[in-house]
C-alpha cells in the first residue's frame, strides 16, 4: 500500500460529511419521486448490469452540487463521464443508486451513496473513504460518517441516533448479507462460496444494496457481510459508516473481498469465507484450482 495520504482537518472532515448528507439527501428526494421515464437507459458489463435514466440524472445533479461546493475535488461516478481527477486532496465516489436492479422493480432497498475519500479509487489500496452518507429514501435512512466521528442513523423524521454493530458473538447464530455479480460466471462462483459458508450461520440474506447492507452492520440489523466484486462506489460511504459504527471490517476497502461484521464473530466470518473462496476454483480455472 502507498503511503497513506494526509487526512482533513477536523472542520473539513465535518464540512465534507455535511455535504455528502446533504447531496445525498437531495439526490435520493430526486430518485423517490421518479419523475419521468424510470426505464433501462443503458447496459453496462452484462444484460442485467442496468443503468436507469434516474442513475444518470441522480449522478448529474450529484456532480453538480459537489462540483459547486468544492470545485478543486475530483468525481469518480458509477455512472458513464462519472471521473474527474481532483486538484484537492479529496475525490467524491459516488452511486447514485446502489441497489440499481431493486429500484428497477420498485423494490424499496437502494441507497444513494456519496463518499469523500483521500487517495485515488482508481488504484486498488491506495484510497480510505475519511467522509460520507448512505440514504436510502424508500426506507426513509440517512446513514453519516467522518473519520474519527461515530456513525449515525436518522429514520424518518425522527432523532438521529448514534450506531452500533450487534453483540452476536456466535456465527452459528449470526445473520449475515452478501450479494453476487452481474457476471454469470462470478455468479455460480459466489453461489459455490455460499453453499460452503450458508450451513456455518443462522442464515443469508441477499438485500442487493451493498452500501445498505454495511450500514446494517453498522447499525445490527445484520451480524455481518461480505462480497466480492464490488467497485469503489458500492462500498466507500457504508464502509466508513460500518469502520466508524465500531464494526470489524477488512483493513482497506476493497473489491478482492469486502467484508464487515460485529466484532464477536469478525474473525470467525472472515476466516470462514476466505477458507470457502479457497475451496472453490477459481473462475476460468480448472476444478481443483483455487484463489486465496
Ligand atoms: C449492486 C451492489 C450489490 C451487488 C449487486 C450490484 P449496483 O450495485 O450494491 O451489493 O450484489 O450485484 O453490484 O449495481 O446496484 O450499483
Amino acid at each position: 500500500m502507498t503511503d497513506a495520504p494526509a487526512m482533513p482537518s477536523p472542520e473539513e472532515l465535518r464540512e465534507l460529511e455535511r455535504l455528502a448528507v446533504s447531496v445525498a439527501t437531495e439526490a435520493g428526494r430526486l430518485v423517490l419521486d421518479r419523475p419521468g421515464d424510470l426505464g433501462v437507459a443503458s447496459t453496462k458489463s452484462s444484460g442485467t448490469d442496468i443503468v436507469t435514466v434516474m442513475d444518470e440524472r441522480a449522478q448529474d445533479l450529484i456532480r453538480t452540487r459537489l462540483a459547486a461546493a468544492r470545485p478543486a475535488d475530483g468525481f469518480h461516478g458509477e455512472e458513464v463521464g462519472g471521473s474527474a481527477r481532483a486538484e484537492s486532496s479529496i475525490t467524491w465516489v459516488v452511486d447514485p443508486i446502489d441497489g440499481t436492479v431493486n429500484y428497477l422493480y420498485d423494490i424499496p432497498a437502494y441507497a444513494v451513496s456519496v463518499a469523500a475519500v483521500v487517495g485515488d479509487p482508481t488504484v486498488p489500496g491506495s484510497w480510505h473513504p475519511v467522509a460520507g452518507a448512505v440514504v436510502g429514501p424508500a426506507l426513509g435512512e440517512t446513514y453519516r460518517a467522518r473519520v474519527g466521528g461515530g456513525a449515525f442513523r436518522r429514520r424518518g423524521q425522527g432523532p438521529e441516533s448514534a450506531i452500533a454493530p450487534s453483540g452476536c458473538t456466535s456465527l452459528a447464530l449470526s445473520l449475515v448479507g452478501t450479494g453476487f455479480s452481474y457476471d454469470a460466471a462470478l455468479r455460480r462462483w459466489g453461489a459455490q462460496v455460499l453453499v460452503e459458508t450458508l450451513p456455518l450461520i443462522r442464515d443469508i440474506r441477499r438485500i442487493g444494496s451493498a452500501a445498505l447492507d454495511l450500514c446494517h452492520v453498522a447499525d445490527g440489523s445484520l451480524d455481518g457481510y461480505y462480497e466480492r466484486g464490488l467497485n469503489p462506489w458500492d462500498l466507500a460511504a457504508g464502509w466508513l459508516v460500518a469502520t466508524e459504527a465500531g464494526a470489524r471490517a477488512i483493513e482497506v476497502p476493497t473489491s478482492e473481498l469486502t467484508w464487515a461484521a460485529a466484532p464477536g464473530i469478525a474473525e470467525e466470518l472472515e476466516r470462514v469465507v476466505r477458507a470457502a473462496i479457497g475451496r472453490v476454483p477459481a473462475v476460468g480455472q480448472p476444478s481443483g484450482s483455487t484463489e486465496g
